[in-house]
C-alpha cells in the first residue's frame, strides 16, 4: 500500500485481498444469492441393491466397540466428502443379527430409526436405560445425548432405516462422541416413557437430556391414524400426510428433524411445490414416483429417496396405496425463521418430465 494520489481500484482490490478482506460491491450477489444455491441433486438407492450389500456387511463385519455399528449410509455422490443423503441429513441401513448387541455410546447428533423390516419380539434399542421394542415400521427416537444401544434377541435379523443429523452437527463443528462402558443408566422398565410422559413421574426422576422425550412411535397407531383420513382431500401437494409429534413439546419429533408418514391414494398425483427444507423419503409400501426437478424417479417398497431444498417434487402414486416414510430438517429452517415455500404456478401445478432417473 504506497502512493494514494494514483490509487485506482484495481490497486484497491488487491490490496484489499492481500489484507483478507472482500469488496462487497463486487460480490454481493455471491454473499446474499438471490434463491438457494443447492450443491447436490436428487438420488435413489433401490432396496434391491442396497439389502444384498448389507448382508455381506452382515457376514463379514460385527459391531463391537470401535466399529460400533453395521450400517451403510446413503451418500449423495454429490456430497461424498461428507457422507451425506441431504446437506443437513444423513440416512443408512442398518442390520442387527440374532444375538447381537451393537455397543452403548451417545453422540450430539440426534437420531431416529425407523424399523424397515422386523418380525417383531424382543428386539430393541435400549435409550437412556429405557427398552424400545421395534415392531415393523415403528418410529424410535434417540434424541442428542442419549445413550443408546441396539440388541437383538430374537431369531430373525433386523433391518432398519437409521437417520441422523450428523450433517448439520458437523457443518456447525459441534460433534462430540462417547463410548459407553457397561450399565451406562439405570434400567427403567419397558414403555416407561410412553407411560410418563403425561401427568406421572417418580419424585426425583433426573429428566432427559436437553428435554427431549424418548418415544417410541407404533406403525399400528399412525397406519390407524392415516386409515381415518383417507376420505378427506389432504394435501394438494403430500395427500394424506401427518407428522410425528414430541409429546412434551407439541413440535417436531427432534429439533432438527420431523418425521412424517404419508398415504397416497390409488392412483392420486399431487401437485408441485417446494421449499427451503430437504427431505429424505422411505418407501413403506406400494409403487409409485416422485418427479423432482424434472426428473421422475420411479420408486418401491424399501427404496431411499432424497428431495434437495429448493427442488419442485410431486408425488404419483400407482393403483395400490402407496405409504412413505419421510425425514426433513424443516424445523431447523423454521426455528431459525429461514423457512419458505412455493407452489408450482405454471403448466397447472405440475412439472414437465425431462427425464428418468437410472442410477
Ligand atoms: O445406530 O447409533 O448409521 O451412531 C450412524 C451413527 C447409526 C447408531 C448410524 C450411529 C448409529
Ligand atoms: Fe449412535
Amino acid at each position: 500500500m504506497g502512493d494514494f494520489r494514483n490509487d485506482s481500484l484495481d490497486q484497491l482490490h488487491a490490496d484489499l485481498e492481500a489484507a483478507n478482506l472482500a469488496p462487497t460491491w463486487l460480490y454481493v450477489s455471491e454473499f446474499v444469492s438471490k434463491q438457494p444455491r443447492v450443491s447436490y441433486r436428487p438420488w435413489l438407492w433401490r432396496w434391491d441393491n442396497v439389502l444384498p450389500l448389507l448382508m455381506r456387511a452382515g457376514d463379514l463385519v460385527t459391531p463391537e466397540r470401535g466399529a460400533e455399528r453395521r450400517s451403510a449410509e446413503h451418500v449423495n455422490p454429490d456430497l461424498r466428502p461428507f457422507y451425506s443423503t441431504s446437506h443437513t441429513i444423513a440416512t443408512a441401513v442398518q442390520l442387527v443379527r440374532p444375538g447381537e448387541t451393537a455397543p452403548a455410546h451417545r453422540h450430539v447428533a440426534g437420531a431416529i430409526r425407523f424399523a424397515a423390516q422386523s418380525k417383531g419380539g424382543p428386539v430393541y434399542t435400549r435409550v437412556q436405560g429405557e427398552r424400545l421394542m421395534m415392531e415393523e415400521n415403528d418410529l424410535l427416537l434417540t434424541p442428542s445425548w442419549t445413550w443408546h444401544e441396539h440388541r437383538n434377541e430374537t431369531d430373525d435379523d433386523i433391518v432398519w432405516l437409521d437417520a441422523l443429523d450428523f450433517p448439520l452437527v458437523n457443518l456447525l463443528q459441534a460433534s462430540i462422541f462417547e463410548p459407553g462402558e457397561g450399565q451406562v443408566c439405570p434400567e427403567l422398565g419397558d414403555d416407561f416413557s410412553r407411560n410418563r410422559l403425561g401427568l406421572y413421574r417418580p419424585a426425583g426422576w433426573g429428566g432427559y437430556p436437553n428435554g427431549q422425550p424418548v418415544v417410541r412411535y407404533p406403525w399400528v397407531e399412525m397406519r390407524a391414524a392415516l386409515e381415518a383420513q383417507r376420505h378427506e382431500k389432504g394435501s394438494s401437494f403430500d395427500g394424506i400426510i401427518l407428522e410425528y409429534v414430541n409429546p412434551l413439546t407439541s413440535g417436531s419429533t427432534l429439533p432438527t428433524l420431523s418425521c412424517r408418514a404419508q398415504l397416497l391414494r390409488p392412483g392420486e398425483h399431487t401437485l408441485a411445490h417446494r421449499s427451503t427444507a430437504s427431505t429424505v423419503y422411505f418407501v413403506i409400501a406400494g409403487q409409485g414416483a416422485t418427479v423432482i426437478a424434472g426428473t421422475e424417479f420411479a420408486w418401491a417398497k424399501g427404496d431411499v429417496f432424497v428431495v434437495p431444498t429448493w427442488a419442485w417434487h410431486e408425488h404419483r402414486n400407482g393403483d395400490s396405496d402407496g405409504l412413505l416414510f419421510s425425514i426433513t430438517d424443516q424445523p431447523v429452517l423454521e426455528s431459525l425463521g429461514m423457512y419458505r415455500e412455493q407452489a408450482l404456478e405454471e403448466l397447472g401445478g405440475r412439472q414437465v418430465v425431462v427425464d428418468h432417473f437410472s442410477p
